[in-house]
């Protein structure tokens, strides 16, 4: 039976060393905090980081945390040295990933030795992985720690099913792009067969990067990476409702209560809790509490502002200077406004237990919530849900992704002072009617996608994700008939190869002229057409020239310009077609008019064509502009012998005469073969293959919608299926 191995940087259990004993205790944060509960339900291992550096530890107290870890919790510890952890958490992930996703460019630094230890600790965390993983497992990776871990274990479990959650936001791609290893970052996630995101805005932004940064094509938040779907979707994470929502009549919540409803009197309470972090805006909040202060001098004496501040990320310098200008700002606020008995703000830098927080969350009149950026926040969903009374408020800030889910909440701008005060001071006045109905409406929400709900739903997602290779039903990889292949070339008397050049035995390039053949691929052509039983020729779109002076003077045939040339092995080239040019002024003239509109594309006149070609261009003007491109061309050749084609990333409008079957028809009918293959990426291939009879082995190069009997992933696998051929 397949099990589920969660994996996060952090278990959610942090060891600490006290005197000669160890003590475990609840790891803070909103992934820790949350998942928990399921991880238990679902019977799952836990695979992260104990919170303990290695180098403290001897081998016997590592088996023994790991024996406790592992019965009393189901996890299993990836144990890190300081200096692993100060490189890769502290230094990529904290220093790069983090200022990075949250928009904070100014604070993010690049420097190769933390990215190396962030690649070393992926592969550490990978290890730990592999010593309990199995082919049909389910990994659920976690956040931006480990977004190297999907690809690497796809690599050797090709089968498991792999799901990715991102807890921060995914950047918009004009940020994302500004990191030097976001390919590797991009290729890692894309492991995965479900990506997860708090909100629609990061799918879009995630889906923009891979579209503009890898070329890669989504369909219905589908991506399509080598010979997979990958569905990137959004799944809000919800909290424990009923933790928060019930009643709690143990002794100790009615004391915490007590003392809250004492220290407030007849004031209004303002509420905020936060790790500390710069993301979450406490120095604007702070200076927003200041103008509030200003606006609305009734509210002196009458508010008290409560400000939790959890301890995080000390060993982080820019953490510690945050920390002393919240010090500072309190000091300068409770300096000027308070009085000899009252002050304003009550700044607590210290972990406070949850049923506390419950407390203070169940008697603040309002939570203020004003991150810059944050990925979800679970704190305003907890305190909507502690409202059993339904007269809470909050005021959130409209880059949280919460914001999204409590749209009937006060939204502000972060940054603007101001907007804060205002909302704050609209929380405070707000109807009590209105609160009642805005916490229903936060229950009925609340209540329904609850933590459990958001897990289930990202694992049956993932479960139910179909493993289809985006290729027509039939079609099989060549990997698995290749023994066959291999027979019936062998047991053959006269072979006919039949190749594409571009995508199909090397890559693409973005100039195309730089596609020139390498020596090794030369040679593999040589020796496979000296090879007497083997007729083999290369089947191009591109012109005669350029094969010629590439290709020329190997033993082959040469079929270019889509099969309007072709050239047997030391004979002249002859058309296979008479072809007229009296139409290529006009056709011309529209595709120039759009060429110019349309920065990074390039036209290619060819002797029976003219093609557009927008690899260069930026997919959304050309999704947007195709339509009507195509259009415009159609109804200008509808009356020719034209047709207008469609290729990879290029437009063609051609003598629909010429294609790549008819110049292979002209090849078999000059002898008679017993194997024949053929391998081609295009759609122009698929006149190849169409022509072919009905014992040859046609191979389609990458994935798409295809008449071959087979596929490859790419030009490598070409390349390596000939060296088997030549080699044996
Ligand atoms: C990341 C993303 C995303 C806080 N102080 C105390 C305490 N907490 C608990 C809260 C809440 C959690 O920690 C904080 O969750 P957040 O969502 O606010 O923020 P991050 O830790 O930054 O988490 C964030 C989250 O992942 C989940 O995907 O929402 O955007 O940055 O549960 O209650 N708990 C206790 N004492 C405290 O003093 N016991």
């Amino acid at each position: 039976m397949s099990k589920l191995i969660i994996v996060s940087n952090r278990l959610p259990v942090t060891v600490a060393k006290q005197e000669e004993a160890f003590e475990y205790h609840k790891s803070l944060g909103g992934l820790a905090t949350g998942l928990k509960s399921y991880h238990k339900k679902a019977d799952s291992i836990w695979i992260g980081w104990p919170g303990i550096a290695s180098n403290e530890l001897k081998e016997e107290e590592k088996a023994g945390i790991e024996k406790k870890l592992e019965s009393d919790h189901g996890c299993l510890p990836v144990f890190l040295s300081a200096e692993e952890k100060e490189k890769y958490y502290d230094g990529f992930c904290n220093n790069t990933l983090w200022p990075l996703f949250h928009y904070f460019t100014n604070k993010m630094e690049f420097k190769s030795d933390t990215w190396e230890a962030y690649k070393h600790v992926n592969e550490k965390f990978f290890r730990v992985l592999d010593e309990v993983m199995e082919e049909n497992d389910q990994v659920w990776v976690h956040d931006y720690q480990l977004m190297l871990l999907p690809g690497m274990i796809r690599d050797k479990y090709p089968q498991a099913k792999i799901g990715f959650f991102l807890h921060i936001p995914f950047p918009s791609n004009e940020i994302f792009r500004l990191l030097i290893w976001r390919d590797e970052i991009l290729e890692g996630v894309l492991g995965s067969d479900l990506i997860g995101f708090h909100t629609y805005d990061y799918v879009r932004h995630f889906l923009s990067s891979t579209r503009r940064l890898m070329g890669l094509s989504s369909h219905l938040n589908t991506v399509h990476y080598g010979n997979r779907n990958i569905r990137v979707d959004a799944f809000p994470m919800g909290i424990d409702y009923e933790k928060f929502y019930r009643e709690y009549t143990d002794s100790e919540f009615i004391e915490d209560t007590k003392l809250v409803q004492d220290s407030k009197k007849d004031m209004k309470l303002i509420l905020s809790v936060d790790r500390l972090d710069y993301t979450k805006g406490i120095p604007n909040r702070l200076e927003a509490f200041d103008a509030f202060l200003e606006l609305y001098p009734e509210y002196v004496e009458k508010v008290k502002f409560i400000l939790i501040v959890a301890p995080s990320r000390e060993t982080v310098r820019s953490y510690e200077k945050l920390k002393r200008q919240v010090e500072e700002l309190v000091g300068k606020i409770n300096g000027k406004y308070s009085t000899s008995n009252w002050m304003p703000v009550w700044f607590y830098y210290k972990p406070f237990t949850q049923k506390t927080l419950i407390a203070l969350y169940r008697n603040a009149d309002v939570l203020l919530v004003t991150p810059l950026r944050d990925g979800m926040n679970l704190v305003a969903k907890e305190y909507a849900a502690s409202r059993r009374d339904l007269e809470g408020m909050i005021v959130i800030s409209e880059t949280a992704g919460a914001a999204s889910e409590l749209g009937e909440a006060i939204h502000v701008n972060p940054r603007d002072n101001v907007a804060i005060a205002r909302g704050l001071y609209k929380a405070l006045e707000m109807p009590l009617e209105e609160k009642h109905t805005i916490n229903k409406i936060f229950h009925q929400r609340l209540k329904r996608y609850s933590l459990d709900f958001w897990a289930k739903e990202f694992i049956s997602s993932l479960q139910s994700h179909e493993k289809t290779p985006i290729i027509k039903e039939g079609v099989l990889n060549i990997g698995e008939d290749s023994d066959q292949l291999m027979k019936e070339y062998h047991q053959a008397e006269k072979r006919l190869i039949l190749l594409d050049y571009d995508g199909t035995l090397v890559g693409f390039t973005s100039i195309p002229q730089r596609a020139r053949p390498d020596q090794s691929l030369k040679d593999l052509l040589t020796t496979m057409g000296e090879n007497p039983q083997n007729t083999l020729a290369i089947v191009s779109g591109r012109d005669r020239q350029t094969l010629e002076k590439w290709l020329g003077d190997l033993p082959l045939h040469l079929v270019a310009s889509h099969g309007l040339w072709v050239k047997n092995y030391n004979e002249d080239w002859k058309s296979t077609v008479m072809l007229t040019h009296d139409w290529k002024p006009v056709v011309y003239e529209v595709m120039q008019m759009y060429s110019d509109r349309m920065p990074g594309s390039i036209i290619e006149e060819k002797d029976y064509s003219i093609a557009l070609h927008y690899r260069k261009c930026d997919p959304d003007m050309v999704a947007e502009k195709m339509g009507e491109i195509k259009e415009a061309l159609l109804t200008l050749v509808h009356a020719m012998s034209l047709g207008v084609l469609e290729g990879n990333k290029v437009l063609e409008v051609k003598d629909v005469r010429v294609n790549k079957g008819l110049a292979v028809a002209h090849l078999m009918r000059e002898n008679s073969y017993d194997f024949i293959l053929a391998a081609g990426d295009d759609v122009t291939d698929e006149d190849l293959f169409d022509a072919l009879p009905s014992h040859a082995f046609s191979i389609k190069v990458g994935f798409g919608s295809t008449r071959a009997a087979y596929y490859v992933d790419d030009w490598r696998a070409i390349r390596s299926l000939l060296q088997k051929l030549k080699g044996s």
